[in-house]
């Protein structure tokens, strides 16, 4: 695929690159986006309901199954082209931040090391009222129709995600902003550019003069105010970009 010289030229010269990336990297490694239906049992639920407190609150089973569920598909998924391709950027680069929107873990597995995972790990199960990390032989069993308890204060456990509706961590959020806020190029992966605060990132990157590029076979709310648009998977845009690069 052809990759636009100026950008090329632009990532030769950058001293510092930032990436976003959101499900759409995750596609063609078999794990579901946000947006695509869900499959078997779960397609009659929209994630946007059963990823926030009210839905865990409401039917903690429910939440807890879909998780171990989702952990399930993404221990059995592989890293795809394109996150070896952001592992390899890495090394190209002299300052290189990923801010990753994920919660499947994909990245850290294809090499990428200076990781910020905005949204969690939904690897990790922390208790629901301490927030403190658990560890599966740690888990009380508590029957079919609740979630395992916190050995130490009974209370249920959950994933280590940021559900919508809840806050992201501070420390993780302006780690992200100043990436964005003092790179010299910002690449938006695989996402809707929707959710925010992570949506933001992409403007924070423009107004310091940043050279915007989106990576999605898809329009988004992000499209019009890239500098380039690389309408194509990330799994054949990315190892691309990364070729040209070393050319
Ligand atoms: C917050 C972890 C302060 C869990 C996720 C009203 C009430 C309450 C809140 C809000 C509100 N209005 C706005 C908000 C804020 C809200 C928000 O933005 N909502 C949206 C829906 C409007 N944000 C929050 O709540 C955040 N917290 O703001 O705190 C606060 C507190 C209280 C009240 C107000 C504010 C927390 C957001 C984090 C939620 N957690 N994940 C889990 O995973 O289970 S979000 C989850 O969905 C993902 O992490 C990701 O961030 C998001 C969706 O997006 P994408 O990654 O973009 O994936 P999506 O499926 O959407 O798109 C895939 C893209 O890939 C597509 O564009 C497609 O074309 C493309 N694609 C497909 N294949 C490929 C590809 N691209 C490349 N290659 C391919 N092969």
């Amino acid at each position: 695929m052809e990759v636009p010289g100026e950008l090329v030229g632009a990532l030769r010269r950058a001293r510092s690159v930032c990436v976003l990336t959101g499900a759409g990297v995750s596609a063609e490694s078999g794990v579901p986006t946000f947006r695509d239906a869900q499959t078997g049992l779960w397609e009659r639920y929209d994630p946007l309901e059963l990823a926030t407190p009210e839905a865990f609150e409401q039917n903690p089973r429910l939440v807890w199954d879909w998780y171990a569920w989702r952990r399930e598909l993404v221990r059995e998924a592989e890293p795809n082209p394109a996150h070896h391709a952001l592992a390899e950027l890495e090394e190209l680069v002299p300052e290189f931040v990923l801010v990753t929107q994920n919660v499947d873990g994909l990245h850290r597995r294809a090499g990428s090391r200076q990781v910020v995972e905005l949204h969690g790990n939904l690897g990790y199960v922390i208790c629901a009222s301490e927030r403190t990390p658990v560890s599966p032989d740690e888990f009380v069993p508590a029957g079919e129709d609740r979630p395992p308890l916190c050995p130490r204060c009974g209370s249920y456990l959950r994933p280590d995600v940021v559900w919508f509706g809840e806050t992201l961590s501070m420390g993780r959020i302006s780690e992200a902003q100043a990436a964005a806020a003092g790179c010299d190029v910002f690449l938006s992966v695989g996402t809707s550019s929707v959710v925010y605060p992570a949506a933001g990132l992409a403007s924070e990157a423009a107004r310091s003069g940043a050279l915007v590029v989106e990576v999605n076979p898809q329009e988004t709310p992000l499209s019009g105010a890239s500098d380039h648009v690389l309408r194509a998977p990330a799994g054949t845009a990315l190892p691309a970009l990364v070729e040209a690069l070393k050319d």
